[in-house]
């Protein structure tokens, strides 16, 4: 039994599967703190842990870097640590799965874990770069914005122009046409375009930190590729080779399990034709809300969208909630309504990013927002007999929705109808929450 090794869970993280495990933080404590703990942190395998020696061991841990003409470098861990410039990124990982079940739910029957909102988090990752590691490695390229990118060597320089290629090739191969692959201990693997790997303001990372301490053993210790801004199925964890190749990764995860298709396509669709998804949609949750008099003063503590504490209507209600846009792209606005989507106003973005606290070239870790209103008077709002609970008798209900826009100006689709796909992949429709109470 490989899952035997595996490590002790969080009791607070909310388990979908145990084997693998597959769990996100309580949706009361996802944006509680802007770095989400690691301890809370969502947890996506799809196979056992893989057992590293800890400690000093991690550093004996090798990743095997192969070029296109099959040469290959080893570096151990600790070789990584000593010989490269150390990079330290903010960034959200969210897997293409986040908020599937609300598509379950508002549109049809999906396959897929059925995550709710929490299939993202938030962290600091340190580690080295990957382009830098490249370089080292030997790697050419004939694209002229690629070449950019590996002419700043890290100490020591890299080897002599002549040592590589020239034997049966006149030129390198064009970045454009390469991608790198990565694969894991346990035979996961995924690729990015190597563009993606080389773009200098990309910060695609080779990872050993997270928060401030090692890697724990469920997000990849010792050693994760760290791809801000794009599916968090690229960041693979329990790194062990990067080959660059010129076709992407063949593996189900990067072939089949992570594209996005039409409401048409079904179970069966047309595998090739569709891209991998990289770079994430645009996307945002409501995961608190406080009801009642002094809620707009009310720390976020335990509370849960469906809870409240009933009485007349107009009373002041407290939202909270994050908001995330792959490709590195800022949130620019945070819409929120009260009244199922008639009338809209606008969330306070916090400003966690404020006087370089988030490390990194471009926005990529999510946003927290909060938002303080008045519910519809009980009179405006629907009165409909819930069928889901036992309380009986009319309720006023009314759905608290939030959507956000990027700052390419990209917004959330209004229905999960419209984006519908078997996979329940980039679920990203308005988040809307009912909230009834007795009238
Ligand atoms: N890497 C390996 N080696 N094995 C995996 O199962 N899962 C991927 C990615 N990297 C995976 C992996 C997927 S689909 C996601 S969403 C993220 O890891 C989850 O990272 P986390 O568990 O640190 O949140
Ligand atoms: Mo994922």
């Amino acid at each position: 039994d490989p899952f035997v090794a595996d490590p002790e869970r969080d009791a607070r993280l909310v388990s979908h599967t145990a084997r693998p495990r597959n769990a996100e933080p309580p949706t009361d404590e996802l944006t509680r703190a802007f770095h989400t703990p690691n301890s809370l942190f969502y947890v996506r395998n799809h196979m056992w842990v893989p057992v590293v020696g800890e400690g000093a061991e991690g550093d004996e841990h090798a990743v095997t870097v192969e070029l296109p003409d099959g040469e290959t470098r080893r570096y151990t861990l600790g070789e990584l640590k000593a010989r490269f410039p150390t990079h330290r990124i903010t960034a959200a990982l969210q897997c293409s799965g986040n908020r599937r079940s609300d598509m379950t739910k508002q549109a049809t029957k999906t396959n897929g874990l059925q995550w709710g909102v929490g299939a993202i988090s938030n962290a600091e990752w340190e580690g080295v770069r990957l382009a830098d590691v490249l370089a080292d490695a030997g790697l050419r390229v004939a694209d002229a914005q690629a070449a950019t990118a590996v002419a700043k060597p890290p100490p020591p320089p890299p080897p002599p122009p002549d040592d590589d290629y020239d034997d049966d090739d006149d030129a390198p191969p064009p970045a454009s046409s390469l991608h790198v692959q990565f694969s894991g201990l346990e035979a996961y693997g995924a690729s990015i375009p190597l563009e993606t790997a080389l773009d200098p303001r990309g910060d695609v990372l080779l990872a050993f930190g997270m928060n401030g301490a090692p890697l724990p053993r469920d997000h990849g210790f010792p050693l994760r590729a760290i791809v801000p801004g794009h599916v968090a199925a690229r960041s693979v964890k329990w790194l062990s080779k990067i080959a660059v190749a010129d076709e992407e990764s063949h593996s189900q995860w990067q072939r089949r399990d992570y594209k996005g298709f039409g409401p048409n396509e079904g179970a069966s669709p047309d595998w090739d034709r569709a891209k991998a998804i990289q770079e994430m949609p645009v996307t945002s949750a409501i995961t608190g809300v406080w009801v009642g008099r002094g809620a707009d003063k009310a720390a976020p503590g335990p509370s849960s969208p469906t809870g409240s504490n009933g009485g007349a209507g107009a009373q002041p209600v407290t939202l909270e909630g994050y908001a995330y846009s792959g490709g590195g792209r800022a949130i620019a606005r945070v819409d929120v309504s009260l009244d199922g989507g008639k009338s809209w106003d606008q969330a306070a973005l916090v400003d966690d990013c404020a006087s370089g606290k988030c490390p990194g070239n471009r926005a990529w870790a999510w946003t927290r927002w909060r938002y303080s209103g008045r519910l519809p008077p009980a009179e405006a709002v629907t009165t409909t007999t819930e069928p889901d609970t036992n309380a009986g008798g009319n309720k006023a209900c009314t759905t608290l929705v939030v959507k956000a826009t990027d700052d390419a100006y990209n917004a959330q689709p209004e229905t999960h109808a419209s984006v519908y796909n078997v996979r329940g992949n980039l679920a990203t429709a308005w988040h809307r929450v009912r909230l009834c109470r007795l009238s």
